[in-house]
């Protein structure tokens, strides 16, 4: 992905000026008096199947709303389908390469020591910076980035936020208890609750200092272990859940490099190997559901503090998930995966300055980066960013814009167009050991392997074409000391 340099002169040189004081009414007439703020909110695992996007079996009016009141990218798609890297390669909006964003449990700090990130840069443009929920994977990642210390409630070893006995019992005996909780408990007995109510507080206290601020939320549901509060299981009835059509199925020209063990949930008390019974599925996707309902109560109650606050005019909201997850599509569960279910997820965009629409066009989440300068007016980090802002779709979201997606899972290289999705599995540079394609547009779910058909070559030989643009040189290259960048 080439760097914008045009957009990188631009705020370069708007940066220079704002610091010399010059031509300030000319460059940035009404954003310098009263900088925008930002509320960044993070949901852990969330899937883009909420109502407004199409899933009408969940309950989420708070999602909805504000879907419906902002930008709603339809196909958004992560770089990494796990917490950790995908967090690092969203806030350094920077890709993963074959040495950095492995696993569940990367800093950004350790993969690219120097690099700037996205509240560190907020932060040094005179926000007032502040995390509250899971933000960074790891609570130590760029301390420095945040005017406050974090508040995260989770900690390396008390994350699962069990209440039930048995729960506790089980996750006491050094393994995780079981894969959800029923409790009838107030909200704010688990982390989301109580993350929204630290982040209400906040609100009232950036509208009483009126310093402009980038107040980044991490709701950490619905991640494992399903345990909203039993009003939100209530919600539904699991004899009304619907399996999806091809849990069970595994598509048989896909490579076997495409599936694995869900050690994810393997790893919690009394779940074994194997297909999933159709009660513990049905569970689970009833977990699932409730755990977004109840994340979704956090966000009315945050949403409705911000108007209350008189907020909202003058703050840009941006909602996203970190990446997907399975709910047995392709026989598979939680995320990991080269698939739509792993890869895409819910993205909105809510700019004061910018009327409700909906985007159809492939973007990627390292473009949040330069999104959220340009919506600030503040300058770009230079060589640095992967991402192109979506400023101007968000002006006409409607209008189509050919856009490409890079995303990379171990050795499993995926490339998402308009139309159609890409992965070929490398074990070393130029060594192809396996491939899959599949056409979006005619094949949605995924279920047939179309890499192999002779009638493709040219269409696989373009696609492995643009993957390796997105992948860039920097792809091959080992770690560097980025402290000279
Ligand atoms: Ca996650």
């Amino acid at each position: 992905m080439p760097f914008h340099m045009n957009k990188i002169i631009q705020f370069t040189c708007l940066g220079v000026l704002l610091v010399a004081g010059a031509c300030q009414e000319r460059i940035v007439p009404e954003t310098k008096k009263t900088p925008k703020n930002v509320l960044f909110i993070m949901v852990d695992d969330l899937r883009p199947e909420f109502a407004a996007y199409g899933q009408n079996e969940i309950i989420s009016p708070n999602l909805d709303a504000l879907a419906n009141s902002g930008i709603r990218f339809d196909r958004a798609y992560c770089q990494v389908p796990i917490c950790g890297a995908s967090r690092a390669s969203i806030m350094t909006g920077t890709y993963p390469t074959r040495h950095r964003f492995l696993s569940a449990r990367t800093a950004a700090e350790d993969d690219r020591p120097g690099t700037e990130v996205l509240p560190g840069h907020f932060k040094k443009n005179g926000y007032h910076t502040k995390s509250i929920g899971k933000i960074f994977d790891r609570v130590d990642d760029h301390l420095k980035a945040w005017s406050e210390p974090p508040i995260r409630f989770q900690s390396m070893y008390r994350w699962p936020d069990y209440h039930s006995e048995e729960n506790l019992r089980l996750d006491s005996l050094h393994t995780l208890g079981l894969p959800w909780e029923k409790l009838d408990v107030p909200d704010s007995t688990y982390f989301d609750g109580r993350i929204a109510n630290e982040a209400i507080a906040s609100l009232k206290d950036f509208k009483s200092t009126g310093q402009p601020f980038f107040l980044a939320v991490g709701f950490v549901k619905p991640h494992l272990p399903f345990t909203p509060p039993k009003k939100y299981w209530d919600m539904y009835d699991p004899n009304e859940i619907v399996l999806p059509e091809h849990r069970t199925f595994q598509p048989g020209n896909a490579p076997e490099e495409a599936f694995f063990k869900w050690i994810e949930l393997l790893s919690y008390y009394g779940v074994e190997e194997g297909p999933l019974s159709d009660e513990f599925a049905r569970n689970m996707i009833h977990g699932y559901r409730a755990s977004v309902s109840y994340v979704d109560a956090q966000l009315g109650r945050l949403m409705e503090a911000l108007d209350q606050e008189g907020l909202t005019e003058n703050t840009t909201v941006v909602l996203l998930g970190d990446h997907g997850w399975h709910l047995g599509e392709h026989g598979v569960w939680c995320k990991k995966y080269s698939f739509q279910e792993s890869l895409r997820v819910p993205l909105i965009i809510k700019d004061p300055a910018h009327s409700p629409g909906v985007s159809k066009n492939v973007v990627e989440l390292v473009d949040l980066f330069p999104t959220l300068l340009e919506l600030t007016n503040l300058p770009y980090p230079e060589h640095q960013l992967a991402g192109e802002s979506l400023a101007g779709q968000l002006q006409n979201p409607e209008k189509e814009v050919y856009g490409t997606a890079f995303s990379k899972w171990q050795n499993g290289l995926t490339v998402v167009t308009p139309t159609h999705s890409y992965t070929q599995w490398m074990s070393e540079p130029n060594t192809i050991q396996a491939h899959m394609l599949y056409d979006l547009k005619n094949d949605p779910n995924e279920q047939n392997n179309i890499a192999h058909e002779k009638e493709n070559k040219a269409l696989v030989d373009s696609l492995e074409s643009e993957l390796y643009s997105l992948m860039g040189p920097e792809f091959e290259q080992p770690i560097q000391n980025t402290e000279q960048e």
